[in-house]
């Protein structure tokens, strides 16, 4: 498929993305005040993306769907990330929010009218995609991101995560996670946008039953649905004793503390591809979507 194609490029595209964010002009200065979203995917990488800067010490960081913008609050500098540049929800915000805040969009298509509504744009047109489900755009928006924070503290930098996406490419998935019925990824601090999106990628390529929750949250209650031939996936740090607790429920745990989480995201994309044709579906044209919603 297409698809797999394009998540097979994400290690080249994440070395370019580390390259190019090293000269480009218009990234957060460390102390401002920022606001990061999207929608969907995009929002997802968001997410990651604030924790990351604001963990890192650079910034009180908070990140909002599109949709949820809270527009009383004052930040220093907003950031969108949009795929096809044309969703709605974004370009609305981008609009309200007028010239009164300085914005960056991080987009794919040099072409579309998101160029015209943020002050500064960084088009990366080399993780551009075909597929309607998002896959190299985003985690190329994110290395981006997270590049252009320098050294952060017990994170990769984005060329040693590369190497580890190289071998998620190439591993071959576990027989358990491949044939289980249901799966629910876990993170923590920015690794929780990672497992929102990995359950995103599952139910949209493949239309499958997954969840996502804060690692800690996992045993105030999603545990229940957790058994024989269910997957509990964690995505970075693994907490005390969740593995124990899965365990015992005779639940299948995925947790490679030595993988960068972001790998793990190509890892679940593979997952969600396999799925998808194993279940006879079409992971370039799934279910009920477009490749961006305009409203
Ligand atoms: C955002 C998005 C995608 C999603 C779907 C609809 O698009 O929500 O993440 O997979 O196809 O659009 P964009 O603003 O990043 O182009």
């Amino acid at each position: 498929s297409r698809t797999a194609a394009e998540i097979a490029t994400q290690p080249a595209c994440w070395r370019r993305a580390a390259e190019a964010a090293a000269t480009f002009e218009g990234l957060p200065k460390p102390g401002e005040r920022v606001a990061v979203t999207g929608c969907g995917t995009s929002w997802f990488m968001a997410l990651a993306y604030a924790a990351l800067r604001e963990g890192a010490g650079l910034g009180e960081t908070d990140a909002f769907a599109a949709s949820e913008f809270p527009a009383g609050r004052a930040y220093d500098r907003v950031v969108a990330i949009t795929r096809s540049g044309t969703t709605t929800e974004v370009l609305d915000l981008l609009t309200l929010l007028g010239r009164r805040v300085p914005t960056l969009a991080l987009t794919a298509d040099p072409a579309t009218p998101v160029m015209d509504a943020a002050d500064a744009v960084a088009v990366l047109d080399w993780a551009d995609e075909e597929s309607v489900v998002q896959t190299r755009f985003a985690t190329t928006a994110l290395a981006f991101l997270r590049a252009g924070l320098g050294e952060l503290p017990g994170v990769k930098p984005v060329a040693e995560a590369a190497v580890d996406a190289e071998l998620a490419l190439t591993e071959p998935l576990p027989e358990a996670v491949v044939t289980a019925d249901q799966w629910t990824f876990l993170g923590r601090g920015w690794t929780y946008g990672l497992a929102l999106e990995a359950s995103l990628k599952m139910r949209e390529a493949a239309g499958a039953w997954t969840e996502a929750y804060p690692a800690m949250e996992y045993c105030h209650g999603p545990i229940a649905v957790t058994g024989p031939g269910r997957v509990t996936w964690v995505l970075g740090p693994l907490p005390d004793g969740l593995a124990g607790d899965v365990a015992r429920v005779g639940g299948t745990l995925v947790a490679r503390r030595d993988a960068d989480p972001l790998a793990e995201l190509v890892r679940a994309q593979r997952l969600a591809v396999t799925l998808a044709e194993a279940r006879a579906l079409d992971p370039d044209h799934p279910r009920h979507l477009t490749r961006s919603v305009i409203l």
